[in-house]
């Protein structure tokens, strides 16, 4: 054979990639139908939501759930004896500056995930997607904890227009004028990322929270800190703002506020609390590949994903 279809230049028939278990649904829409109608439980749904017209920054997020993927289907697979089925279902329709539409559309399909998938796992997108995301799993479940990363507080009271900078106070009203109990611990707050009277609203709310130096300087005081606030009778999402990130890693954000969390940091917190608390879903925002080092970027944000669903 001297002319082939793909070009190629490793030819290793048993490099498994993770395209290979990942079930790679078609026909979403349909598919969800069907399993909710048998009423069967599947364990972990991977679905983009390419939405980023709430950001006050440069637009590009949209583009993260694609470049995820793609990536992520490309690692290779360390065991084939997974004992967990995952299946990848596409993106969430979005129609770009149409958020009625787009935000009713994330909770229409949320509602769904959640009466099937025991885990699931949403690539924004903005860090607003999160809201539609936490009203729906709020109004099943009533109780929830909520464990943000983030330089950012995002209890901002802006007067105009929209920001992604507003989804944690618009998700805590919410909870408080339906009676349901939002237990949330960010980690990862930044002083310079924050105006003074965000750490008051952060009191006055309830938020736990802890700096991102303090993790830095002691990487096992997140647990601690979760293991101390977390409440163990509730569920808990996972919230990743890719700011928290440190900007050695990963630059594809529109505010970056260079010393920050390492990925490893992120990858054993997140696994501490995987294995000792109920995680039902986690999101990964804010990622924008149109600003900073791609590849370097894509490859440490992957990394995060790879340990969540495989190790
Ligand atoms: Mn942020």
């Amino acid at each position: 054979m001297y002319i082939e279809n793909e070009l190629k230049f490793l030819r290793d028939p048993k490099n498994s990639k993770i395209k290979d278990i990942i079930n790679i649904i078609k026909e979403a829409d349909i598919y969800l139908d069907s399993l909710e109608k048998e009423n069967r439980s599947k364990d972990i749904s991977i679905i983009g939501i390419g939405w980023d017209s709430n950001t006050a920054g440069k637009p590009g997020a949209r583009f993260t759930p694609k470049y995820l993927i793609n990536k992520l289907f490309e690692l290779s697979l360390h065991n084939l004896n997974l004992s967990k089925t995952i299946d990848f279902l596409g993106f969430i329709k979005v129609i770009i500056s149409n958020k009625d539409y787009t935000f009713t559309n994330i909770k229409y399909i949320t509602e769904k995930l959640l009466n099937i998938y025991k885990t699931n796992i949403f690539i924004g997108g903005d860090h607003s997607i999160t809201n539609p995301i936490l009203e729906t799993i709020l109004k099943k479940y009533s109780n929830l904890n909520l464990i943000v990363f983030d330089s950012h507080f995002d209890l901002r009271e802006i007067e105009e227009g929209v920001s992604g900078g507003t989804y944690l106070i618009d998700t805590i009203k919410y909870s408080i004028k339906n009676n349901f109990n939002l237990n949330v611990i960010i980690l990862g707050i930044k002083e310079s990322a924050n105006p003074y009277y965000l750490f008051e609203n952060a009191k006055k709310y309830n938020v736990n929270f802890l700096k991102s130096f303090d993790i830095i300087n002691n990487p096992n005081l997140a647990i601690e800190f979760i293991n101390k606030y977390i409440n163990k009778n509730y569920l808990t999402y996972i919230s990743i703002d890719i700011d928290s990130i440190d900007s050695t890693f990963i630059d594809c954000v529109n505010s970056s506020y260079g010393v920050n969390l390492k990925p490893i940091d992120i990858i054993n917190i997140i696994n501490y609390t995987k294995k000792n608390y109920n995680v039902i879903g986690i999101d990964i925002v804010e990622f924008n590949p149109l600003v900073g080092n791609l590849d370097k970027s894509l490859n440490n944000l992957t990394e995060i994903l790879y340990y969540f669903l495989f190790v």
